[in-house]
This record gives structure tokens, sequence and C-alpha cells, in this order.
């Protein structure tokens, strides 16, 4: 992909909103419809993503939604599924295809809430991407307490690949096989995840040809976070991703999750970083940005912190627009009202690009001009909206 990113500044939402209008093209033949269905307006970012590229979000749903005050969304809301469909062209299940909900029981599968997702993306014009099949976290308790022997363990994770993937053929863009592997010092996980505790890390080359067996145009993808930089977990996985390469092991792309906290620094160092695993003829991706901040009682950050999360959002996409094969940007949610962060860090949050109502924030905005300044002169917008199908 050749996009340029030219070093015009566009400061104002107002002049975003007006660039859109004149850079978006018309169709060349058969002439799209003046004011699409469901996109009235060219100013989502969906509509200014270029047509090669992906802008996605996680639905919500399982994990700490299920314990919050609110119903969940995806299921419920009609506003919130008219917003996913208008703003996004990918969609990652932020919990519904992780173990413990897709095998909630020993041989017992339910694909429910994940097959409603995937059947909305697909009258969407959306791709999805799978999340995971391979993690330390949110395994069910008949995994994790069960006493398995190391060879049924094996067993068990293969025919869970073959079945989950399998049900999935062709429908899943990317899958994040093996999530989190690895902790911040470069380690295996060899304690806490208990495919590498009991079977070894010779499984990680078997979960990646299992999985390509099972839906071989599905690309299959490590996920990680803190490797967004140059730092000793990304050096692991470029290690660990060339020596299954020179062994042939069907490894297609590199997830860097991207959860932010303004209270360290942003990794000048990212574009080389994706553009090194680029180098290894990968796909990469940014696949669960959000970018967390002190709050005060009203659970926001400070105008001032809002606008530095702001430059933090497109510095991400920047570095991920400049890479030829990083193809692919997702938030971890839509609205900060159901975000994970301030579950997990008490005092922080406001992480994302919308709130209340699906108010857009100085970051939904940086979003939206780094996607329009990538394509000076536009690019076929509406190629992935279901009204131009
Ligand atoms: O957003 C997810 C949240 O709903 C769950 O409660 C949580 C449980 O671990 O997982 C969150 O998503 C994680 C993702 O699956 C993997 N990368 C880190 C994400 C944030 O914790």
């Amino acid at each position: 992909m050749n996009r340029r990113l030219p070093v015009l500044r566009i400061g104002a939402a107002s002049a975003v909103a007006a660039l859109c209008l004149t850079a978006v093209p018309q169709a060349a033949s058969a002439a799209p419809p003046a004011t699409p269905p469901g996109l009235a307006q060219q100013d989502t970012l969906r509509w200014n993503t270029p047509k090669d590229f992906r802008i996605g979000s996680a639905v919500a749903g399982g994990g700490h939604h299920t314990s919050a005050d609110y119903p969940e969304p995806f299921p419920s809301d009609p506003e919130y599924r008219s917003v996913l469909a208008r703003e996004f062209s990918s969609l990652t299940p932020e919990n519904q295809m992780k173990w413990e909900f897709i095998h909630p029981e020993e041989g017992v599968y339910d694909f429910g809430p994940a097959d409603d997702i995937v059947d909305f993306a697909e009258a969407n014009g959306q791709v999805v991407r799978g999340h995971t099949l391979f993690w330390h976290s949110q395994n069910p308790d008949w995994l994790e307490n069960g006493d398995h022997t190391p060879e049924e363990l094996r067993a068990v994770l293969k025919e869970h690949i073959y079945t989950v993937v399998g049900h999935y053929e062709g429908r899943i863009q990317q899958w994040e096989v093996a999530n989190e592997i690895f902790d911040d010092s470069g380690r295996l996980r060899t304690e806490d995840n208990i495919w590498l505790r009991e079977l070894g890390p010779g499984i990680i080359a078997d979960i990646f040809r299992w999985a390509h067996d099972a839906d071989p145009n599905a690309q299959l993808f490590f996920n990680d976070y803190n490797v967004e930089g140059l730092n000793a977990k990304s050096d692991a996985y470029y290690a660990l991703i060339q020596d299954l390469l020179a062994q042939g092991v069907p490894v297609h792309g590199f997830g860097m999750q991207t959860h932010l906290g303004l209270q360290y620094g942003f990794d000048g160092r990212m574009q080389q970083n994706l553009q090194r695993f680029d180098d290894l003829g990968l796909e990469t991706a940014v696949t669960e940005i959000d970018v967390r901040g002190p709050v005060g009682a009203d659970g926001q950050m400070s105008p001032e912190l809002r606008q530095k999360q702001a430059d933090w959002y497109r510095m991400a996409l920047e570095a991920c627009l400049a890479v030829e094969d990083c193809n692919s940007f997702t938030v971890w949610g839509v609205l900060d009202e159901h975000s994970w962060v301030p579950n997990t860090f008490p005092g922080y949050g406001d992480a994302l690009t919308m709130e209340g109502g699906y108010e857009r924030k100085p970051a939904y905005d940086a979003l939206q001009e780094t996607l329009v300044r990538s394509q000076p002169g536009g690019d076929a917008k509406w190629e992935h909206h279901p009204a131009f199908r």
C-alpha cells in the first residue's frame, strides 16, 4: 500500500469536516447515491479510511461488562449498533470468542454471541478479527482447574482450535492465535499460561499449523501489549517469529494492542518497530488501542490531557499508516462508559474516543483528521460501506 502523510496540519474539527466533503471522490462508475443510507454525512472514521485499510472497534460484551450496571449494548442498543456500523469497518469481539465464553464446559460450545457479531459484520460490510485461541487469562474453570494429562490437554487445545476456527471458516479476516505469551521482560509465560506450562514452547508452532489447516484464508497473528516500542518483549516476538517463519510455520501477522497510559511515555520508535515486523513479510495491526489518563470525580481528564491523548492516538495511527502492511487499526471500544480501564486501574479512564451520547472527543477528531490527511486527493472510502457493495 502506498500512503502519504503530508506535513499539512489541520487543527479544528470543523476543518476536518470541510476537508472530508472536498476529499471524498465520487464513484467512477455506478454512481453512489448522494446520501448513502446510514451515512448521511461523510463525517465518519469509516468513510475516510483508505480503501485497503480497516478502522475497527471492539464489540462490548462479556468480561467486565457482565457485572456492569448497563445492559450489554450490542444485543440491546440500536444506537450502539448503528454507530458501530457507521464508524468502523472491522469488529473484534471483546470477550465473546474467549475460551470461557465460547467453550464454557468441556465439549460444549456457545457460539451464539460471537455468531451475532460475525453476522452483523457481514451485513454491514465489515471484517472480523478473531480474539483469541491461546491465552493465560479468561480460561474456563474446567480447563484451568481440571486434571487433564498433557496428552489430553494437547487434544483439548487441538479440538478447540479446529472447532472454533472451523466454525468461522472464511469469515474471519485475522485471528489472534496467540495472545500475550511473553511477559514484559521477554520471557515466555511458562507458569501462568497453562498450555506453555504443560505442553512446552513447541506448542506455539502447532497452534498456528492447526489454525491454518482449519481456515487457510485467515491471517494468523501474535498479539500483545507493551510491544509498540523497541524493548525486550517486542525483541522476543521478533526473534520467535523469525524462528517460526524459518521453520515454515504459518505466521502472518503481529498485533500491537497499544493500551497506552499518559503517565508513561510514547515510544517514538513505534513506526520503526512496525517496520521491522513488516520487513519479515508480516501484516501488522494496532489491535486494541486506548489511551488512559488520571481522571477526576466526573471520570474525565483535564482538557490538556485530552489533547495529549489525541496526539498519542494520532501518532499511533500515523505510525501504522506509514508502514506498508499495517492495514488495521482497532480501538478497544466505542464509549468510555463501557471501557475496561476504570475497572482495572481505579482513578484512570477517559481512554477512548467517544463518550456519553457518542460525543466525539479530541481523540476522535485526531483519528479522522489523520485518515483524511493520509490520502490527499481522496480514495474510495465508500468501498467498504454496505450501501455500495
Ligand atoms: O476488555 C476486556 C474486558 O472486558 C475483560 O474483562 C478483560 C479480562 O481480562 O479483558 C479485556 O480485554 C483484554 C484483551 O482481551 C487482551 N488484551 C488486554 C485487554 C484489556 O485487559
